[in-house]
């Protein structure tokens, strides 16, 4: 990164700064084919068999840090989706292992007027808060190489189209998928721009004004200047969240520190917010993490493919985002099968299902994410 652009992505990013899951990813060629099992009941998607955790852990391709999703996904039957909304870098919604899980804004239609009179004209499809315009999908940046895709691949671990013969499968069942963008570059020629510190309290606000039941959110909020008008905003659109029954799911960071400590005390301190840390593949956290009793439950974090800007990509990890869309991912999926349940109950539900590592009880509150547990009847 040159002084210029560093110069530009510490001012855009004092408030918020991106999880460095992807040190930098694999570009893969979209059609990847890869040996697809024949066992039954699984999903016909080619990547699938590299896709780990999906598998039981006494299966050779799951391993004792899987969540075995395919079991959980047995127990699920066919709901009205549950929303997502994946605040991020942006979503390629029109990636074809997305689209089909795309929220679709009903009362709207492109027609350059605000149709359902939510305050944002033609939003079909969510916002891009960082551009304040209809399309979020971002775009690929040489100046924020590591935001490229960042959440469309947040996006696909949670909710790609499953037995849809491309690609992968995400991890939930039932779920819908409303993309926020809140961080990068303004698109070229763009002359609005808005950081963090605004487009985050917007986002939020969006979500819970258009009927979605999860926030999925992997930037860490750090150094808000207590008492600023940032702060202030952050915290009371927070507040709405948790008073609008909102589950809120927040990657905890990959700086291998206690974030019970230091600067992330600002980490919000809601009970619907759960706190997602990483694990590896032997069901361990991995060392470089964040973690702490703060730290609600944790996912697998290493060893992903997942939609890309333009195709697929895989990356070794380790990034507590992949963890928290795994998490969203399976809660969006709990509540599509039990909709009355608050966000509390689903924090303490996974976390009552979850499955400890030698150790993982003086790190962090909760376990791993066994969803099949979670999901069972
Ligand atoms: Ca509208
Ligand atoms: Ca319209
Ligand atoms: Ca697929």
């Amino acid at each position: 990164m040159g002084t210029r652009q560093k110069a530009s992505a510490m001012s855009t990013t004092r408030f918020l700064r991106p999880c460095t899951i992807c040190q930098w990813w694999f570009l893969l060629p979209a059609a990847i084919s890869a040996a697809v099992t024949d066992q039954p009941n699984l999903p016909n998607d080619p990547l699938l068999p590299e896709q780990w955790y999906l598998f039981a852990p006494d299966d050779e391709r799951g391993g004792a840090g899987s969540v075995n999703a395919l079991e959980a996904w047995e127990h699920t039957l066919p709901a009205n989706p549950i929303t997502v909304a994946v605040l991020d870098s942006g979503v390629n919604y029109k990636h074809p292992d997305l689209e089909a899980n795309v929220w679709k804004n009903e009362g709207e239609s492109e027609n350059g007027k605000d149709d359902d009179a939510n305050g944002y004209i033609d939003d079909m499809h969510g916002w891009d808060f960082v551009n304040d315009d209809h399309d979020p999908v971002g775009f690929p940046s040489r100046e924020f190489p590591d935001q490229f895709g960042h959440g469309t691949a947040v996006a696909g671990l949670m909710a790609a189209a499953a037995d849809n013969g491309i690609g992968i499968a995400g991890i939930g069942r039932n779920v819908k998928i409303m993309p926020l963008r809140i961080v990068g570059e303004p698109a070229p020629g763009s002359k609005f721009h808005a950081g963090p510190r605004t487009t985050l309290p917007q986002a939020i606000r969006y979500a819970i004004r258009n009927g979605a039941r999860v926030i999925v959110c992997t930037l860490l909020p750090v150094g808000a200047a207590k008492g600023s008008v940032e702060a202030a905003s952050l915290e009371a659109s927070l507040r709405e969240a948790d008073k609008a029954g909102i589950l809120l799911v927040w990657s905890a960071g990959n700086q291998g520190r206690n974030v019970d400590t230091d600067e992330f005390v600002r980490f919000p301190r809601f009970s619907n917010i759960l706190i997602v840390g990483g694990t590896i593949r032997d069901g361990g956290l991995s060392p470089h993490m964040n973690f702490g009793k703060r730290v609600g439950i944790a996912a697998p974090c290493v060893d992903m493919v997942f939609p890309s800007f333009d195709g697929y990509s895989r990356s070794k990890g380790p990034g507590t985002s992949f963890a928290a869309a795994l998490v969203a991912g399976a809660a969006a999926t709990l509540l599509s099968q039990q909709r009355h349940l608050t966000p509390a109950d689903v924090i303490t539900r996974m976390q009552e299902t979850s499955d400890l590592a030698p150790d993982m009880a003086k790190a962090i509150r909760g376990g791993r994410l066994n969803m099949a547990r979670l999901l069972s009847p």
